[in-house]
């Protein structure tokens, strides 16, 4: 064996060490070996391609479920370089998939992502996969290498020629069993990332396609307006206040700055903050420099056209901010994320750098458009109004809880048990079945708050009219955490929250309004698994004094198989809660031994499609709403319990 070869050994060692330390700790690389880690090998994977796309040389993403539920990624870049890398003596390619951390910096243009839970470099999925296999096209040849759990198969080879201005990248690989508890992807998860991902990257783009047998579909991404096709998206379903999208878009000391936005008659604020292409969950300088630039831009420009006069207080921020969809993204080379989950951008000069864009583009944007902006001023006058409003009711509860030491709702029957962890509460609808469920309940650890009828839709009201609903402040009051600055999760009262309905279209209905007042006034309850949907059954089924219940048409099916399909069947569909006495309800839904539930969790990468499917399912069209129900059978399915 000569020197070069000893080294290169030496080198596989070292690489074969870097790879085994993320088998080890998968979770320390990828979140978590879930679905959600399982699905971050393809985004990983995806980032790569994309980033030559925003370094110009790619216009073309194709993403495949096979049928074996391995990926195929493609793009039509330049191709992994496949030349010696001089510091690994190995060929680039392979030090991108062999070497812990090779985020692909070749002094090549272009951004990398450096943060988040994704970016953490192709090499993790090799590692964490059965089997990768990569195809370079370039320069008339096709080059293929194979890894099988991180390990080289073989080296960089030439498997053949292809037509000499074709270039590209193809990665496939087959996520490893041993290292994921869940090994099945949805297609609707890839979906909403890889749509995000064309709206971030215009002009790119990307095909989905599922291949999976009783699976086939596809899907395509292409915008051509970008971001600002991203804000027309998602206000789809809501009025907007006026026609235009306003667009800001500019570089600063290295920082490039795109901001799109518009305002709806709603009354809650859609920002979200990209950087590079990453959803900032936490927000962070961007959104900082962003806040900074409206609040300051209205209210000069309310005063110089003497809409606020100079008795009256300055407009708020969150006032300006009312009904405001925006997309805040920046590109930055070196980004620096703080806080534990990585999703907080820290970087200063991003602030200043949207700060500028969008003070001196949205000023000129003003002038020019009075009428955009006084529609803008007005709505944040009502809204200003109605803060002021709803501080002095929840001045007045606070003083009034304070007076008579925090007197729990009436139609509340509160457990015994004083300890949270212990402790349920059930959110039921209706009085009668209330009365059943009271009667019903384990009363050391399982309290019930009764709801008459239909609860405030958060989406159309605004904050004095939320606060001061009786329903609502029954519900603040029983967690215990309080809310908006007074939220303080130390002190739920319960662990679990059980949101019990019909299993009819109405219960379906009354559980999405109260998840959404969930998500949009106390999304940490739900972030941190604290919210459940009960299932009640839909039939009973009795035979010979035998009693059987079922949750949906299959489980009656079954059922039916099992006992035979004769005349001494006595079928009963539950029509509501109300139509089982106590006893079965207990037995059926709310005994912990032998109740089904099911946890509320959210995909917070995927914070604007969940936003969106709060205000499809809530707000006024018709017309997205029966589109998205269509689209999203499942999700629908999910409510519809
Ligand atoms: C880097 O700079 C020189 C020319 O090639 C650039 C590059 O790495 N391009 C590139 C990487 N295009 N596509 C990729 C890529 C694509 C997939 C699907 C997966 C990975 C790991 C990289």
């Amino acid at each position: 064996m000569d020197s070069v070869n000893v080294e290169y050994g030496a080198d596989q060692i070292q690489i074969l060490e870097g790879l085994e330390a993320v088998r080890k700790r998968p979770g320390m690389y990828i979140g978590s070996t879930s679905a959600r880690g399982l699905h971050h090998l393809v985004y990983e994977i995806v980032d790569n391609a994309v980033d030559e796309a925003l370094a110009g040389f790619c216009t073309e993403i194709h993403v495949t479920i096979n049928n074996d539920n391995s990926i195929t990624v493609t793009d039509n870049g330049r191709g992994i370089p496949v030349g010696i890398n001089h510091k690994a003596g190995i060929p680039a390619v392979e030090v991108v998939f062999t070497i812990l951390h090779a985020g692909g910096k070749f002094g090549g243009g272009g951004y990398k992502v450096a943060g988040g839970l994704h970016g953490v470099g192709a090499s993790v999925v090799n590692a964490l996969s059965e089997w990768l296999e990569v195809t370079i096209y370039q320069e008339g040849k096709v080059y293929r290498q194979r890894y099988e759990r991180g390990n080289t198969v073989y080296s960089l080879k030439v498997v053949g020629d292809c037509e000499p201005d074709k270039t590209g990248t193809m990665v496939s690989f087959l996520a490893d069993k041993d290292v994921f508890e869940e090994m099945e992807y949805d297609f609707n998860t890839l979906k909403q990332r890889l749509r995000e991902m064309a709206f971030l990257t215009k002009g790119l783009k990307i095909y989905l396609e599922d291949k999976r047998e009783g699976k086939e579909q596809k899907k395509s991404f292409h915008y051509e307006g970008g971001i600002l096709e991203f804000v027309q998206y998602l206000n789809k379903s809501k009025e907007a206040l006026y026609p235009e999208i306003i667009y800001c878009e500019g570089e600063k000391d290295g920082v490039e700055v795109e901001v799109a936005m518009q305002h709806n008659d709603s009354y809650t604020e859609n920002c979200y903050g990209f950087v590079n292409n990453i959803n900032t969950t936490e927000g962070g300088t961007h959104m900082v420099g962003f806040r900074n630039a409206i609040t300051k831009t209205f209210n000069d420009y309310a005063r110089k056209n003497k809409i606020l006069k100079d008795s009256e207080p300055n407009l708020s921020g969150e006032d300006i901010r009312e009904g405001l969809t925006a997309i805040i993204s920046v590109k930055i080379e070196n980004p620096q994320f703080e806080s534990q989950t990585k999703i907080k951008l820290g970087n200063s000069e991003a602030r200043t750098a949207v700060d500028n864009v969008v003070s001196k583009q949205l000023e000129i944007y003003l002038e020019q458009n009075p009428s955009v902006a006084k529609a803008i001023i007005d709505k944040s006058v009502l809204a200003q109004r109605a803060r002021e409003a709803a501080r002095k009711a929840r001045d007045l509860t606070r003083r009034k809880s304070a007076l008579d030491g925090m007197s729990l709702p009436g139609k509340l029957a509160d457990c015994s048990d004083k300890n949270p962890e212990n402790c349920e509460i059930y959110i039921v609808e209706g009085d009668s079945a209330g009365g059943s469920a009271k009667t019903a309940r384990n009363r050391a650890t399982q309290a019930i708050l009764p709801l008459r009828g239909k609860i405030l839709n958060v989406e159309k009201a605004r904050l004095d009219r939320i606060y001061s609903n009786a329903e609502i402040k029954a519900m603040i009051t029983a967690f215990g955490t309080g809310i908006h600055e007074d939220f303080d999760i130390t002190k739920l009262r319960y662990h679990k929250i059980i949101i019990m309905t019909d299993a009819d279209v109405d219960g379906a209905h009354i559980a999405t309004l109260l998840l959404t007042f969930l998500y949009r006034f106390m999304p940490e309850l739900i972030k941190q698994g604290y919210v459940y949907l009960a299932q009640p059954p839909l039939y009973k089924i009795e035979k010979n004094r035998k009693v059987w219940y079922a949750y949906d048409d299959n489980e009656l099916d079954s059922i039916l198989k099992e006992i035979g399909r004769d005349n001494n069947n006595k079928i009963q569909r539950y029509k509501g809660l109300g139509e089982m006495d106590a006893e079965q309800l207990w037995e059926t839904t709310m005994d912990p031994e032998r109740r089904i539930l099911l946890k509320v969790t959210m995909d917070e990468a995927a914070q604007s499609e969940i936003d969106l499917t709060f205000t499809t399912l809530m707000g006024d069209k018709v017309e997205p709403r029966r589109e998205f129900i269509e689209e999203n059978a499942r999700f629908v399915k999910n409510l519809d319990i």
